[in-house]
């Protein structure tokens, strides 16, 4: 297998080589037993006793190629079928030389193309060497050529590879330095901004503050001034105080909530006393606030007290039901609905207790907004809204040179071959257009497949590593974790690289199911034509 591939990767420049060897061989016919190579001929020399190959035994010459097998290793009949496991030697003066099992000798097929392998079984096999390694060495010049090409711009790619990694790394130094200097000025610039954000919080709590006492100043003006109206209202005979019995009439009043609201609970709601002034009235409001139902409010014809509703919508109620305030009064809303269903038995309170809610909302929208900020809390918000930009800036600038140095790190520290030669194709992608898809490989970061007819991109996998044979491993690049197949692996990508003078994407296949295969060709990967070994193939 290391072999194969080895002997493919280099095919191209030793073939040329080849071609010359075959050409000297064809002019030198070299006298030797039959089916022997030029290379083991001086093992069978005519007259003297043969050693077998694997020097098991020795035999008189005369029963070299005698038709009958002696030795184990089949070396005693290189040109008869005699041995099973025999192998003859084709001259094939003109093209290439070759090896075939001896049991195809006389076979009637013809294996070699000097005809050699059919001397004896009648079977007419034309001399088609020359023929053969005219048309071969046509080819072979042809990738010669496109070898001796590729191989320039490789030595092209070398230099740029080698100079672009030079600017990268002297980038990505400068980088450094400026990294350094910007996380300096973004910890300097925090130190700003947590400063100037110090004293803009305080001013913004005094400020809050403020108003929150602002509010509660205006709460308490408003309940006084109902505390006040309350009291008129209560002071029904008008002499100045609120009696038992003018407590007594506001039934909502009823502190256990009976039905009845008896003296007792009267009487306990004015301090034990039998009535209040305007000045103990205080004490007996906050008890009562949160359940007392203004007379002004609209009176049931039973002589209960409900919450004014709009004539055409209040017969559509049924007693109890009101409907909702509004919808910003949801939360609210859900929140006297719990409290009420604890109520719900007692006819006389449920959903009368709204008013104090609906109150205090108007007294809360009566507060109105908060007012804008004073100038010297404004001037440090804008101060320190100001220092915050200035660091949200420098810190993104951080950021962004990070990645860059990141990925320019990323690129530097690649695998771009043993000299870099494919590191062009660090940042390019190449398409090849099939009769269903774009198949597209971008070198060093994934393969995708993209529908012609519409539809998005589905990935063939990612850059994984360089997965050709051992000492070829350039050859092969792997792609892996794509998307999942249903019901299968993740799509993976193998590409076959092969040298040639473009760069571009040759053929796309999918051997098995969400598995691809991709055939690429780079000058990258072009040999040396020089760097031949000119015996490779041959055996002459
Ligand atoms: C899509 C393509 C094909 C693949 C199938 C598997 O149609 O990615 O290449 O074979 O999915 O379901």
């Amino acid at each position: 297998m290391e072999n194969r591939s080895r002997n493919m990767a280099i095919a191209c420049q030793s073939l040329i080589s080849l071609l010359l060897l075959s050409a000297a061989v064809s002019a030198v016919e070299v006298q030797r037993p039959r089916g022997v190579s030029l290379s083991k001929k001086h093992f069978y020399v005519e007259g003297k006793p043969f050693t077998c190959l694997d020097g098991s035994r020795t035999i008189p010459f005369d029963r070299v190629n005698d038709d009958y097998c002696d030795c184990q290793d089949g070396s005693d009949e290189p040109g008869t079928p005699a041995c099973p496991n025999g192998s003859f030697h084709c001259t094939n003066a003109g093209h290439r030389p070759v090896f075939i099992p001896s049991s195809r000798i006389n076979d009637g097929v013809c294996d070699c193309c000097d005809a050699t392998d059919e001397f004896n079984s009648g079977a007419s096999c034309p001399n088609t060497c020359r023929e053969l390694g005219r048309k071969e060495k046509e080819v072979l010049q042809k990738l010669a050529e496109i070898a001796k090409e590729g191989f320039i711009l490789k030595q092209q790619l070398i230099q740029e590879a080698k100079r672009g990694l030079e600017e990268k790394k002297a980038k990505a130094f400068d980088l450094e330095a400026s990294k350094k200097q910007l996380e300096e000025k973004v910890e300097a610039l925090r130190t700003v901004k947590e400063a100037a954000e110090e004293p803009e919080k305080e001013a913004k709590e005094r400020h809050l503050k403020a108003w929150e006492n602002e509010k509660a100043a205006i709460r308490a003006e408003k309940d006084n001034a109902r505390m006040a109206e309350v009291f008129l209202e209560l002071d029904d005979d008008g002499d100045g105080f609120v009696s038992l019995t003018e407590l007594q009439s506001h039934s909502e009043l009823d502190t256990d909530s009976d039905g009845s609201f008896t003296e007792t609970e009267a009487q306990g709601l004015l301090g034990g006393v039998d009535k209040v002034d305007t000045v103990a009235f205080e004490a007996v409001w906050k008890d009562i606030k949160d359940k007392y139902i203004s007379e002004s409010q609209v009176e049931t014809p039973h002589g209960e007290t409900r919450e004014p509703l709009p004539d055409n919508d209040s017969e559509h109620y049924s007693e109890g039901e009101i409907p909702e305030e509004d919808d910003d009064n949801d939360d609210d809303q859900e929140e006297e609905d719990d409290e009420e269903e604890e109520d719900d038995d007692d006819p006389d309170d449920a959903d009368y207790n709204r008013p104090p809610a609906v109150q205090a909302k108007k007294d809360d929208e009566d507060e109105g907004t908060m007012p804008p900020y004073d100038e010297e809390t404004q001037n440090l918000i804008d101060a320190a809204q100001k220092a915050r930009e200035q660091f949200d800036e420098t810190e993104r600038a951080l950021r962004e040179l990070d990645d860059q140095l990141k990925s320019l790190e990323k690129e530097t520290s690649s695998d771009f071959g043993p000299s870099a030669e494919f590191a062009y194709l660090y940042n390019q992608c190449y398409d090849l257009p099939t009769s269903e898809y774009i198949y597209r490989l971008c070198p060093f970061k994934q393969v995708t497949q993209k529908p012609k007819m519409g539809g998005s991109e589905t990935s063939l996998g990612t850059w994984g590593h360089w997965d050709g044979p051992e000492g070829n491993v350039y050859t092969v690049m792997k792609y892996e974790n794509g998307l999942g197949c249903w019901q299968g692996p993740n799509r993976a990508t193998t590409v076959k690289l092969k040298c040639g003078k473009e760069t571009v994407v040759t053929s796309t296949t999918e051997p098995s199911r969400c598995e691809y295969l991709m055939e690429f060709t780079t000058p990258a990967l072009c040999q040396d034509p020089r760097t031949l070994d000119p015996m490779l193939h041959t055996e002459l």
